[in-house]
C-alpha cells in the first residue's frame, strides 16, 4: 500500500509538480483560497520537494502540541539568518542562545512592564498626530503606521530615534532596512538565473553595503551605551547589557545583542504597523463598530487626551476591535511546525519526523467550525468572554504558539491599544468610498494603496462628550 498524502492542487505536472497556479506576488492569499477549495490540509510538490499547508483549526491543534511538534525554521525563515543569526525569532530550538535570551527578555515582555515604555509610546503616537494635523490630515495609512511601529520599537528597544514623524528627510537606516526585507523576500522566490541576475544589476552588492550599514549602526548603539550605561535600565538593551541568564549566570554577548536587536526591529514593526493597518481600514469602513470604540475612550477620558497606563488595559471594546481585526487579517500570515518524530494527522496522513509544514492562519481564523457562518463578517463582539468560552481556543493563534510564541505579544498589544485609542478619540474618519481593499504580501499581509482623511473632533463640553462620527 502506498503512503496516504494529502490533496495537492490541480494541474500536477509530471516530474516538475505543481507549479501550476503558484502566485509570486501573493502567495498566501493564493494558498488561502486553495484551502478553501480543496479542505484543511494540501500539499504543493515542487520538484521533489514537499509543501504542506494547513487550514483547519482541527489540524492546526494537533500540530500546535508541543509534545509532539515544535517550531520549524525551514528556508524562508533562514534566508534571515544573515541578518539575525541565532536571535529569537529565527533560532533553531537547540541553539543555547534562545533559552538565554528568552529566559533574560521574557520579563522585560510582561505586562507590568509595559508600564516603562508608556509614556514613550504615547509620546510616539502624539507626534505622529501632530504630523497629520500638520499635513492637513490625509495620508497612507499602512506608511504612517510603519513610521509610527519603528519609531516605537527604536525608542523603547534600544533607544534610538528614526525622527519619522519631524525630520524632513529619512533615517538611512530605514531604506536599509526595506531594501534588505525586500532582497531577502525575494531570494525565497524560485527565479533561474536569480543569482547571475542580482549580482550583475548590483542588487547583491546594495544588499551586502545595506546590511554592513546596518550592523554598524546597532553596533554603534551598543558600543555606544556599553560607554554610558543607565542608572537603572530604561529599555531592552539596558537589560540585555546588564541581566544574567538565571540558568548559567551569563549574560548575552555583543552580538547576540545586536542579532536582538535587529530580530525586534524586523518582528516587531511591520507586524504591528499592518495590524494597526488593518484595524483602521476595518473600523473606517464599520462606522458603527467604530461609534462603540469610540464610546469607551470618551468616557474614559471626558477631559483631556491623556492615556494613562491603567487605561489601557479598560479599554475592552478597543481590544476586540484589534482580535477581530487579527482574526480576520494575521498579518503574520502563518508559521512553521516540524514533528519530533514520526506522527499521524487528521488521523490519515503519516507525517515522518523533521518533516515541517506551515499552518495558515487566514484560514483557520475563519474557519467556520470554530467561527460559524459569518466567520468573513468583522464583527469584534466575537471577543466578548461568554463567546471567547464557548468556542475552542485553538482557532484563533495571530501570535504563534507554544514556546516559540511572539515575545512581544503584550508590547504589541499595549501599543496598538494605545495608539487607536488616540486616533479614535482626536479624530473622525472619512474614506474614499471608490477603494477596494487590497492586500499585498511582504513579510506581512498588509493593506496597500489604502488611504484615510482624519478630521479633529470639537470637543465642545469635556462633560458631556460629543456623539461618534
Ligand atoms: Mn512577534 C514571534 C506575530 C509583534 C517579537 N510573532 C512571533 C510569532 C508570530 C508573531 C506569529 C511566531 C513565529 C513562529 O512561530 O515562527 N508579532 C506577531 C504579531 C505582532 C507581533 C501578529 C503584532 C501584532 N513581535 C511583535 C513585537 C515584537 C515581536 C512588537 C518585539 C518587540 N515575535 C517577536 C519575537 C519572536 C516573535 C522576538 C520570536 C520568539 C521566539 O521564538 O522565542
Amino acid at each position: 500500500m502506498g503512503v496516504v498524502r494529502p490533496p495537492h492542487p490541480p494541474k500536477r505536472v509530471p516530474l516538475i509538480g505543481d507549479i501550476i497556479g503558484l502566485d509570486a506576488v501573493k502567495p498566501m492569499q493564493n494558498t488561502a483560497r486553495i484551502l478553501g477549495e480543496i479542505g484543511p490540509i494540501y500539499q504543493r510538490r515542487i520538484l521533489g520537494m514537499r509543501l504542506t499547508f494547513v487550514g483547519g483549526a482541527d489540524i492546526a491543534a494537533e500540530v500546535n502540541n508541543d509534545a509532539t511538534w515544535q517550531k520549524a525554521v525551514p528556508r524562508p525563515l533562514q534566508l534571515l539568518r544573515p541578518i539575525a543569526e541565532d536571535g529569537l525569532f529565527t533560532a533553531y530550538n537547540d541553539e543555547p542562545n534562545w533559552h538565554k535570551a528568552h529566559a533574560i527578555l521574557a520579563p522585560a515582555f510582561s505586562q507590568a512592564s509595559m508600564r516603562s515604555y508608556h509614556q514613550t509610546m504615547a509620546d510616539v503616537v502624539d507626534e505622529m498626530c501632530r504630523a497629520w494635523d500638520d499635513a492637513s490630515g490625509n495620508f497612507d495609512v499602512a506608511d504612517e503606521m510603519t513610521k509610527f511601529a519603528l519609531e516605537t520599537i527604536g525608542r523603547c528597544g534600544f533607544g534610538y530615534r528614526f525622527d519619522s514623524f519631524t525630520r524632513a528627510d529619512v533615517d538611512p537606516f530605514l531604506p536599509a532596512l526595506k531594501d534588505s526585507l525586500g532582497y531577502i523576500q525575494a531570494q525565497g522566490v524560485p527565479v533561474p538565473g536569480r543569482k547571475i541576475i542580482d549580482a550583475l544589476t548590483g542588487r547583491t552588492g546594495q544588499h551586502q553595503r545595506n546590511v554592513e550599514y546596518m550592523f554598524q549602526v546597532v553596533d554603534d548603539v551598543i558600543a555606544d551605551r556599553q560607554a554610558h550605561p543607565h542608572d537603572e535600565p530604561r529599555d531592552l538593551l539596558d537589560l540585555m547589557l546588564t541581566t544574567k541568564d538565571p540558568e548559567t549566570g551569563e549574560q548575552l554577548d555583543a552580538r547576540n545583542v545586536r542579532n536582538q536587536i535587529l530580530t525586534f526591529l524586523v518582528a516587531g514593526h511591520e507586524t504591528t504597523a499592518s495590524a494597526l493597518s488593518f484595524a483602521l481600514y476595518l473600523l473606517a469602513t464599520h462606522p458603527d463598530e467604530a461609534a462603540k470604540a469610540r464610546a469607551e475612550v470618551d468616557a474614559l477620558w471626558p477631559a483631556d487626551d491623556v492615556v494613562r497606563f491603567e487605561d489601557v488595559a479598560k479599554l475592552r471594546t478597543v481590544r476586540r476591535a484589534i482580535d477581530e481585526t487579527m482574526r480576520l487579517w494575521p498579518t503574520s500570515p502563518g508559521y512553521f511546525r516540524e514533528a519530533k518524530r514520526n506522527t499521524v494527522i487528521d488521523g490519515q496522513y503519516p507525517i515522518k519526523q523533521g518533516q515541517w509544514l506551515m499552518v495558515v492562519l487566514q484560514q483557520v481564523h475563519r474557519d467556520p467550525a470554530v467561527w460559524g457562518a459569518d466567520a468573513d463578517q468583522f464583527r469584534p463582539d466575537r471577543f466578548q468572554s461568554e463567546e471567547v468560552r464557548a468556542r475552542p481556543g485553538h482557532g484563533y493563534k495571530p501570535f504563534g504558539t507554544g514556546l516559540r510564541a511572539c515575545i512581544g505579544r503584550q508590547f504589541a498589544y499595549h501599543e496598538m491599544i494605545l495608539a487607536l485609542a488616540t486616533i479614535l478619540h482626536r479624530y473622525n474618519f472619512t474614506v474614499d468610498p471608490d477603494y477596494t481593499l487590497e492586500v499585498a504580501e511582504q513579510m506581512t499581509l498588509k493593506p496597500s494603496g489604502f488611504r484615510l482623511t482624519v478630521t479633529r473632533r470639537e470637543r465642545k463640553d469635556a462633560s458631556a462628550p460629543s456623539p461618534a462620527q
